[in-house]
């Protein structure tokens, strides 16, 4: 069974001297091999002599998605790219995009951090493990994939999309294991229930990630596929899916603490605050090669819990990110994260399928959400669907301070996306 024991259960001490002996290297490998980097040093007055352990690490400049942009396409690659053996990018759909490159050892580091990820979620050879994350320049596809090799599981590389043959496949050739984000999940689950083939097929786990999703979610997804659930986190810039994953007790996902370092920064003053403090999430790459970041700042909001885990497993846990510090709108003044008006959506019993629009009429901001309802519910009487509409504007109120326009929109109006859903349509931007 591809479990790491002796790694993801290691002592917490011979954890730190790993990690400080993984540090000094990477940091002499980075002032010797990335000129940009090194001159970020040098103007925050550090070099290599000033590192002697993680306790020097804050000493360190942190990279920021700017830097990146500003060093692209290979400004910061520490390797020739005779050495490097791939590249994947992020889906940014302003400026540039970013590109990660990877070693041989890169790759093999990551698929072992994702193969961790399965097989804590119960998964082994005997699984038939669907991939429907995309494959191509997306880390998704291609993180699960040589992961799900690892493990030893039949692989079927479907990718996102086609959703009509994703169900065939998984009824055909009784896929048990299914790996997609969760917006895609739930709509599989919608079309399965639908069709009524849930008791011709053998799910019975799944792993979710690349975008938030909250507890009522996962609820939702395990109820509706009979399935359990689990969570992964990662970035195309550590490497993709499987800095972090969740075990069988689903409460925080694991850091790969082996390979990156986390630490929470206050995402005003960046500050380091402490264990259980809400701020933003950072990341060193400790041993990455080609493409080896230090102190990342994610822009993910998240909470680290180093409380030990029940599975036995040592390595510190992080929250479910609670949205990113640049995806929180301000409306009105007020700060609007997508996952606040998630939350009060599912948990009043409505579906995860919404949008939320924002726009600026006469010099203020205008703001409606539409929430799909279910087909009973709008088939019924024009009055009723007011008073729903009303209740929910109450409840959201109470949640965020302000009112929104909430509309109660018919079952699927809203489009379903293979990939990461597009909750926020904000046209003040545009
Ligand atoms: O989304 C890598 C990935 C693929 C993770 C498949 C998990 C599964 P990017 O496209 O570079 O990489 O996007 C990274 O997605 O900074 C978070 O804001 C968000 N994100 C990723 N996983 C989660 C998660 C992949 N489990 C950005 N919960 C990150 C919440 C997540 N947000």
């Amino acid at each position: 069974m591809y479990y790491q024991k002796e790694i993801e259960c290691m002592d917490r001490s011979r954890l730190k001297d790993m990690q400080n002996e993984k540090l000094l290297r990477q940091v002499r490998h980075v002032w010797d091999n990335v000129p940009y980097y090194r001159e970020k040093m040098k103007a925050s007055g550090v070099t290599p002599a000033d590192i002697k352990s993680l306790e020097d690490l804050y000493k360190l400049p942190f990279v920021t998605k700017d830097d990146l942009r500003e060093s692209y396409p290979y400004g910061m690659f520490a390797v020739p790219l005779s050495e490097c053996v791939r590249i994947h990018s992020t889906s940014g759909t302003t400026g540039r995009r970013v590109i990660a490159g990877y070693t041989q050892h890169d790759i093999d580091l990551w698929e072992d951090c994702c193969a961790r990820a399965i097989v804590a979620a119960g998964g082994s050879r005997e699984d038939i493990c669907q991939i429907g994350y995309g494959y191509g320049l997306f880390t998704g596809g291609a993180g699960f994939h040589g992961a799900s090799h690892k493990v030893g599981c039949l692989t079927i590389p479907m990718s996102s999309g086609n959703t009509d043959r994703q169900l065939q496949f998984m009824e055909d050739l009784g896929t048990t294991f299914l790996c997609c984000t969760p917006s895609y999940a739930e709509y599989l689950a919608e079309c399965i229930n639908e069709r009524g083939i849930r008791d011709k097929l053998k799910l019975r786990a799944g792993i979710f990630g690349a975008e938030a999703w909250s507890e009522s979610m996962r609820k939702n997804i395990e109820e509706s596929l009979g399935i359990r659930a689990y969570d992964i986190y990662g970035l195309t810039e550590l490497s993709g899916p499987g800095v972090s994953y969740e075990c069988g007790e689903q409460s925080g996902m694991h850091i790969n603490e082996d390979h990156f370092y986390a630490e929470i920064v206050d995402p005003v003053t960046f500050e380091p605050l402490p264990f259980g403090s809400k701020g933003e999430l950072v990341f060193t790459a400790l041993d990455k090669e080609a493409f080896p970041l230090f102190r990342y700042r994610t822009k993910d909001i998240c909470v680290l819990n180093d409380e030990p885990c029940k599975c036995g497993r040592t390595h510190i846990r992080m929250a479910k990110p609670m949205g990113r510090s640049d995806d929180m709108l301000i409306i009105k003044g007020v700060n609007v994260f997508p996952s606040q008006i998630e939350e009060v959506l599912i948990s009043k019993g409505y579906s995860s399928n919404y949008q939320i629009v924002v726009d600026r009429v006469n010099h203020s901001d205008t703001f409606e959400i539409r929430v799909e309802l279910g087909a009973e519910d709008f088939a019924g009487s024009l009055s009723r669907i007011n008073e729903l509409e009303k209740k929910l504007t109450g409840d959201i109120k109470t949640m965020l301070g302000i009112v929104a326009k909430v509309r109660l929109v018919a079952p699927k109006s809203i489009e379903r996306s293979e990939g990461k859903a597009i909750r926020v349509i904000d046209k003040r931007k545009i």
